[in-house]
């Protein structure tokens, strides 16, 4: 008869870590597949995507700021560094490198090797248009502009698609300062 061994507790949590994503990335993908069956075209299905990110990004950046203890960045480079390293790894387990920077430094790339959303995806031919982690933009977005920063959000490269990374270019367009609650008399 079989004997049941107990797993060191490393071991239920490495699995219980790898089960979940399977289930979030798993659970993406049945949500792109009904967007695309509730709205037919692909155009539409990026949209509502973005619109689902950017919905989620206003929320999720409480947490963040909460878990991260990450203070006010100094430029919008430490910011896109933060997004890279901290924010992605908190949310995706993943992290990003930063390039691409334009000489005002409003404009880079973040580039994921890895990218958990898109495990066991592969995108048929008639599907080629689709943003399938336009999420992604959405969420950046969303979550920028809760602290002060207004941004264009756009997918360069998608290895869905056949390109060799996933690279999203975070624009920033304006930053609105923040008003002082009180006036001074
Ligand atoms: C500040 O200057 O106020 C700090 C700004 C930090 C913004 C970090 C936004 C994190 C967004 C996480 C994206 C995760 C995508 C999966």
């Amino acid at each position: 008869m079989a004997r049941l061994v107990p797993r060191s507790g490393d071991a239920v949590f490495a699995n219980v870590e790898r089960v979940n994503a399977e289930l979030f990335t798993l659970t993406y993908g049945a949500i792109v597949r009904q967007l695309i069956t509730d709205l037919e075209e692909v155009e539409e299905v990026n949209k509502q995507l973005d619109q689902m990110g950017y919905n989620i990004g206003i929320r999720l950046i409480d947490e963040f700021l909460a878990k991260s203890n990450v203070s006010r960045c100094v430029d919008f480079k430490e910011t896109a560094d933060v997004i890279a390293k901290v924010g992605f790894k908190m949310f995706l387990g993943v992290t990003a490198s930063v390039t691409n920077w334009d000489a005002d430094g409003t404009s880079c790339s973040l580039i994921l090797e890895e990218n958990p959303l898109v495990d066991f995806v592969e995108l048929p031919d008639m599907y080629q248009g689709l943003h399938y982690c336009n999420i992604l933009s959405g969420v950046i977005r969303g979550a920028l502009e809760m602290v002060s920063m207004k941004t264009e959000v756009t997918w360069v490269r998608d290895m869905l698609r056949g390109d060799d990374a996933y690279e999203l270019q975070v624009k920033l367009l304006k930053q609105v300062p923040e008003e002082y609650p009180y006036k001074d008399d």
